[in-house]
């Protein structure tokens, strides 16, 4: 008889469920909740609520809630036997946090399968939003936690990241300082990964070692909670967090809710929930040092599995629990999608004509170098959105197209240069992955050839196999992570991508010259227009 295991990835934009098999753990069927579109009573701008100076970002938790029960109605609706599912697990956008009142925990406890999610958990949250790892508005309750750890290089030795304005324990900080008699009213304060995971036990779900090192709370090296982070943050927190584990755990078995109203099996599996990066790093087969990816998504992120625990004393990335017990390094640039998708409603393209404008124009851009913070940047770090271009203007269609993907792919080379090992493939995944004209930008940039796995859908597949193993082991069958890897027919490659011969130096050359001008507009660095210039002289002249 075949099983199934069910991976769910509540995304910034959409809420995504994938079905494997237990044989090929391939994908048996895949639905996907896009919030704007599906769900547009909550008025959401791809999912987040931002506010006008774009600092303060923050999504709804009743959307995920309604885009959770939703998913499981098209399922029933598509006939899909959940009953056979054994184990579920998902996925979250990191750093949120959903702020829960005293009625909590009784509610989840008995939640009545006649009425919907959204109907009956209207009145647990502390607080009605959540703000979203968007948000870039705690930089002073940054430099307070970090200064209470004793500066920035111990406060990444205990956490594995600096502060960061989008990590849950400064946005906590930011809550108490602002909204003290809320923060107080509140019993529980979860991450988006927890506060899912919770429902579907029916229970206070703990927070996984993966999602839990996105927070400046949890030490690094013990995978344990913090006092010393936790008593910078704010007052009485330790009792308001869940208990942290390991993401291969089995919680238990699924909550009496589900069973009756969906008909999933009463013995369904239930796995902790985890970051999107920690999930997507099995949900890319990345088990073995020196393997990398990119994560082309709302956020591009860089990450790559890590034997042993290596930090970053720049503070520029982060070091992450990886679902193997491991570790992981993550780097994330968070003008991602939403710079690309500036550039092309500027210009009214479609994806076609902004893959051709790719096509069509040098490497090298002729010269002309963009550093596209359409929005606040969080590495390099940017609080004041602005768009810089040398040598074009704003309404060059052809500069405007290769400059942002040129400037976006050679911030990702420069940026990992600490985690030293050049890789020797890159796996590319998300949204993005799907254009294959980026890619080769990505290819020529890294001088690396890049694969696309047949699923892009890294974060919901590597929930779903997360499941697979640990339901084998609970059966008392041993698996390797890498037996499952190699077994698994949506790891395969589906796209390879080779660099350019001819665009080795050009973008060796154009990645120093990259790193002056960030210097130039970000620290106040010398103006490298004569480099420019020469640049321009050797390649294009
Ligand atoms: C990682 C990060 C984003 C979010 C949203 O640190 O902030 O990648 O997880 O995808």
């Amino acid at each position: 008889m075949t099983n199934y295991f069910l991976g769910i990835d509540c995304s910034t934009q959409s809420l995504t469920g994938i079905i494997i098999d237990d044989e090929s753990l391939s994908i048996q069927i895949k639905i996907s909740i896009n919030y704007y579109k599906d769900l547009p009573h909550y008025q959401t701008q791809k999912g987040v609520y931002i506010s006008e100076d774009g600092k303060q970002v923050f999504s709804n938790p009743l959307m995920w809630v309604e885009a959770l029960d939703t998913l499981f109605t098209i399922f029933q609706e598509k006939s899909f036997p959940l009953n056979k599912i054994k184990a579920i697990s998902g996925s979250a956008q990191q750093h949120g946090t959903v702020y829960l009142n005293k009625n909590f925990l009784k509610t989840v406890n008995n939640l009545q399968p006649g009425g919907s999610l959204v109907s009956q958990l209207k009145k647990i949250f502390s607080r009605e939003l959540s703000p979203v790892w968007m948000d870039s508005s705690t930089s002073k309750q940054c430099k307070e936690i970090r200064k209470a750890l004793g500066g920035l290089k111990s406060t990444i030795k205990l956490t594995g990241s600096n502060t960061f304005e989008r990590f849950s324990g400064p946005q906590i900080r930011k809550f108490y300082q602002e909204d003290s008699q809320k923060y107080q009213n509140t019993a529980y304060i979860h991450l988006i990964s927890s506060f899912l995971s919770s429902l579907l036990l029916g229970n206070n779900s703990p927070i996984d070692h993966g999602d839990g090192a996105g927070m400046n709370l949890m030490d690094i090296e013990k995978k344990r909670w913090n006092d010393n982070a936790i008593d910078a943050t704010a007052p009485n927190l330790k009792q308001k967090l869940p208990n942290l584990t390991e993401s291969f755990k089995i919680l238990g078995n699924i909550s009496p809710y589900f069973v009756e109203r969906y008909d999933f099996s009463s013995e369904t599996k239930l796995l902790p929930w985890s970051g999107d990066n920690p999930n997507s790093l099995i949900g890319v087969g990345l088990i073995n040092p020196n393997q990398v990816a990119i994560s082309l998504g709302t956020s591009d992120t860089y990450f790559s599995y890590m034997e042993k625990l290596t930090l970053d004393l720049s503070g520029a990335s982060h070091v992450f629990g990886a679902p193997t017990g491991d570790y992981m390094g993550l780097i994330c640039f968070k003008n991602g999608s939403l710079a690309r998708e500036a550039i092309k409603a500027l210009f009214h393209l479609t994806w076609n004509e902004f893959s051709n404008i790719l096509k069509q124009t040098s490497p090298g851009n002729n010269g002309r170098i963009m550093l596209p913070y359409f929005y606040p940047e969080i590495v390099p770090l940017v609080l004041e959105p602005r768009v810089y271009r040398f040598g074009f203007d704003a309404n060059h269609i052809q500069a405007n197209v290769r400059g942002i993907i040129e400037a976006q792919c050679l911030s990702i080379r420069l940026h990992s240069q600490w985690l030293k090992s050049a890789p020797t493939e890159i796996i590319a995944t998300g949204g993005g992955s799907e254009n294959s004209e980026i890619l080769q930008v990505l290819a020529d940039v890294f001088n690396t050839p890049i694969k696309v796995l047949k699923v892009s859908d890294s974060a919901a597949l590597g929930a779903a196999l997360r499941c697979a193993k640990a339901y084998q082991e609970y059966i008392g069958n041993e698996m390797e992570w890498s037996d499952l890897i190699a077994r698994c027919d949506a790891l395969q490659p589906d796209v390879n991508i080779f660099p350019s011969i001819n665009t080795k130096q050009l973008y060796e050359d154009m990645t120093q010259l990259y790193q002056l001008y960030e210097n130039f507009v970000l620290n106040n660095g010398d103006n490298p227009e004569i480099i420019r210039h020469k640049f321009k002289e050797k390649y294009f002249e």
